[in-house]
This record gives C-alpha cells, structure tokens and sequence, in this order.
C-alpha cells in the first residue's frame, strides 16, 4: 500500500470519553449559578468549544452575565475539568483506539488531531499515544468553531494532503458535518441516528475491521 490517506481523529468522543469529566465539572458551576443541568443537557455541548457550552447552560438556566463573570467561571470550569485529568493514563483510550492508530502508523499513513479542546495535547500526552500523531490541531489553533470546516482543513493541510483524501473520525454532529463541508470522508463513532449525515457510521473502533480501512487507503 502506497497510497497516503490524512487520517484526522476528534478528541473526546473518539479517542476519549472526557465528556463525563467536562459534565461535573460544568455542573459544579450550574449549581453555584443555581442551574439545573443534566446529563441529557451535557449533549448540547458535545464537540462544542468552552465558551460556547458556558452560553448554552447560561441560556438554559436563562441567566444574563458580564463578561468578567463569564470569564472567571470559564476560568474556574478549566480548574476544576484539569483535575479529573491528574491521574489520566493509557486505561481511558477508547476500545481500539490504540489498534487502529497503529495499524495506521505501521502502513506509513499520516495521523492528525481536529479537536474543539484547548486541552488536547496533555491528553495526548497522559494517554501516551502522542508519539502517532504527525500534526496536532485543537482548540488553540482556530478561529471558527465545528460545524466550520477550519480545524479538519488546517489538519490536512499540516500533513500535505488534499482534503478529498482525508479521512475524519468523529462523534459529534457539528463535527460530521464539518468534515462534509471540508469533502472529507466522514466517519461517525458513535449513534448511528444522531451521525446519520456521516458517511460510514461504527458504534465505537471495534466494529472497524482492517479491511475497511485498507481500502480506505487504497481508494
Ligand atoms: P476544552 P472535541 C470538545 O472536544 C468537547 O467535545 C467539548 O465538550 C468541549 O467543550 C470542547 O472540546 C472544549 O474543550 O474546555 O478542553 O477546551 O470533541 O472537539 O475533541
Ligand atoms: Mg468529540
């Protein structure tokens, strides 16, 4: 197989599940603000950056704020998220998720990050996995957030391959519809209801066999 593919991985959702650690910690500050925010509401923010997930719960609580509020409880949201990050290690990689990045690596084909999170790289790094990725795109690195396609065409651009040969992996709607927009193949992990508009859709990584993905390559 010569054939070079970008292959792009979302963070939480796809290589993670961080979601539960963003929910308490969000929920730490609902309380404060006196919000009732539940796991059902955690799905609005699902592959949505800081901010905007802050102005959601605000809106579901129907609370108006300054903006130095806003930015101590964003401050104070981070704080508390870093702590259930402390003891992170290779047990939190999703199942598979280790199989298919080496598959990858050991068919020389190129691996990048498109993620919302502005933590992406300690993860990376505690999950032990940040050696397999030849570019890293995240939260820090963009201006418009999922469904704009910014992240994932950064990412194909940083591994010199044109979108219509990358590959991207999501569980977020807001994410399967970027890579649509980027003309990327979109691959939904997840729900295959709420990833309908996704190309391929696999529950999580190991429903996806070897096959596929070669001649995802070879395509
Ligand atoms: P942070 P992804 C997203 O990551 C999460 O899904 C979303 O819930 C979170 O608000 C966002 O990252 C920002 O994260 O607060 O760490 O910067 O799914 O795009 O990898
Ligand atoms: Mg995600």
């Amino acid at each position: 197989m010569t054939n070079k593919k970008a292959f792009i991985f979302d963070l939480d959702g796809v290589i993670v599940d961080t979601a539960k650690y963003h929910f308490l910690a969000w929920q730490k500050i609902a309380n404060q603000l006196n919000i009732n925010f539940t796991l059902e509401d955690n799905e609005l923010l699902k592959g949505v950056s800081r901010v905007r997930s802050l102005d959601i719960i605000l809106e579901l609580g129907q609370v108006t704020a300054s903006q130095e509020d806003k930015n101590k409880w964003l401050t104070q949201k981070n704080e508390e998220y870093l702590t259930y990050l402390v003891d992170m290690d290779q047990s939190e990689l999703l199942p598979d998720v280790l199989t298919i990045l080496q598959f990858l690596k050991k068919n020389n084909q190129p691996i990048a990050l498109g993620s919302a999170s502005k933590n992406a790289r300690p993860i990376l790094e505690k999950t032990g996995i940040l050696s397999y990725f030849d570019a890293i795109v995240d939260g820090n690195d963009v201006t418009n957030a999922k469904p704009d396609p910014e992240v994932f065409l950064i990412a194909a651009q940083q591994l010199g391959i044109s979108p219509e040969n990358a590959i991207v992996f999501e569980d977020s709607v807001a994410g399967v519809q970027a890579a649509n927009v980027a003309k990327m193949i979109s691959i939904g992990i997840g729900d295959a209801k709420t990833l309908h508009e996704a190309k391929y859709i696999f529950e999580d990584f190991t429903h996806i066999e070897t096959r596929f993905l070669e001649n995802l390559i070879r395509k």
